[in-house]
């Protein structure tokens, strides 16, 4: 029997958010059209399919006004579910950005109850996360932004925004947990503006934590689009940086509300950079799908949408495999790397001529990668 190449297979480290196959489709203009789905059922479900593993927000398990018995509880049978279906929990993150509390921010509330309480609910989540096995802490600052500047200086924002992180990055060392953080930016959505809204951002944030060592970023590819950059560059400029402890696998059209699509289902040739990129970077970290089924769908579709997902990411690896072994792009990039290191070594008034006039034969390469996505190689 022939294998399927796009079979998922647990050492290919694919894992889902609990809400992203459990979104139930609701958005500003209409209501929920799927039931919930018990985080145990999703574990069953997505382990059959290949998955390796889940991750989670803190109230994505364990309800806001849960009793410190009734979380045991919930916890418990969670971690039953993960032993029987051999599933694993890379990473854990922290809601601050549903419940009405946070609507002016958490970490970066005018509030300084507001902003304790959002650091007290982190640490809980931190340590959620240490008990499920994970070594990776996501922050997505969703509600960290602003619409009126005129209510908050940013710049008091900013430096509530550090102390939160350097009280994360203590409670870690404290306890000599493995764990780092993973700052998720993004540029909009629900807010007005956000904060740190690109990779860079975060990076150069960073810089100025106490603790910087243990701090990284989470990409996610839609909203590097939201912003309307290019998501290969925001996660080369992480890798580059040693800094890629996590990333958000989904797709995005560029100038649109937050989409969440699903990976590598609108723009193809995009996806298929990003999957080079990670495979020829060696990034061994989990892939992390983060986007939601289309509202039209019932729960067949929500699992259609996991296994499209991970079929799609071995079909852009795949890709890429045939990308390095087929002569005539090797060929082409032979010939680019040739172009590049014959030629005079100067630019001066006698190659002039030279350097205005000569090619770099982007345009075969191009047309090469198109036609091989579009299976004609
Ligand atoms: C939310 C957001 C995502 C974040 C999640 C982690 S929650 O769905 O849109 O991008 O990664 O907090
Ligand atoms: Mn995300
Ligand atoms: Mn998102």
């Amino acid at each position: 029997m022939a294998t399927d190449k796009l079979a998922p297979q647990k050492d290919d480290h694919f894992t889902f958010g609990l809400w992203t196959v459990g979104n139930r489709g609701r958005d500003p203009f209409g209501d929920a059209v799927r039931d919930t789905l018990a985080p145990t059922t999703i574990v069953r479900e997505l382990s059959k399919l290949g998955a390796y593993g889940i991750t989670l927000h803190d109230n994505d398990l364990i309800p806001m006004e849960a009793t410190s018995a009734e979380r045991d509880r919930i916890v418990n049978e969670f971690r039953k579910a993960l032993d029987e279906f051999g599933m694993v929990v890379p990473m854990v993150t922290v809601n601050l950005f549903y419940d009405p509390i946070f609507k002016d921010g958490a970490f970066t509330s005018s509030a300084p109850a507001v902003r304790r309480f959002a650091i007290d609910k982190a640490k809980r989540a931190i340590d959620l996360g240490q008990e499920l096995g994970a070594h990776i802490f996501v922050v997505w600052g969703g509600r960290e932004g602003a619409e009126v500047d005129g209510a908050k200086d940013p710049r008091d924002a900013l430096a509530w925004y550090r102390e939160g992180i350097n009280t994360l990055t203590e409670h870690i060392r404290s306890r000599r947990y493995d764990m780092r953080i993973a700052l998720e930016p993004k540029p909009n959505e629900p807010r007005g503006d956000i904060y740190l809204p690109t990779v860079g951002s975060m990076l150069s944030f960073i810089g100025t934590l106490d603790d910087a060592e243990l701090v990284g970023v989470n990409p996610e590819i839609a909203h590097a689009k939201m912003a309307g950059l290019n998501p290969v560059h925001e996660i080369a400029q992480a890798i580059d940086q040693n800094k890629l402890f996590h990333i958000d696998l989904n797709d995005q059209r560029i100038a649109r509300f937050d989409q969440d699509l699903r990976f590598g289902s609108d723009d193809i040739k995009g996806a298929f950079y990003i999957v080079k990129l990670l495979e020829d970077s060696g990034y061994d970290g989990p892939l992390h799908f983060d986007a939601h089924p289309y509202r039209t769908e019932d729960a067949e579709g929500v699992w259609e949408f996991a296994r499209g997902s991970m079929r799609s990411y071995l079909g852009y690896r795949e890709k890429v495999r045939q990308f390095h072994t087929d002569a005539e792009i090797s060929g082409v990039l032979a010939r680019i790397r040739e172009l590049n290191e014959t030629g005079p070594a100067v630019v001066d008034s006698s190659s002039l001529a030279y350097w205005r006039e000569r090619g770099y034969a982007y345009e075969k390469l191009d047309q090469l990668v198109t036609e091989l996505l579009l299976g004609l190689r």
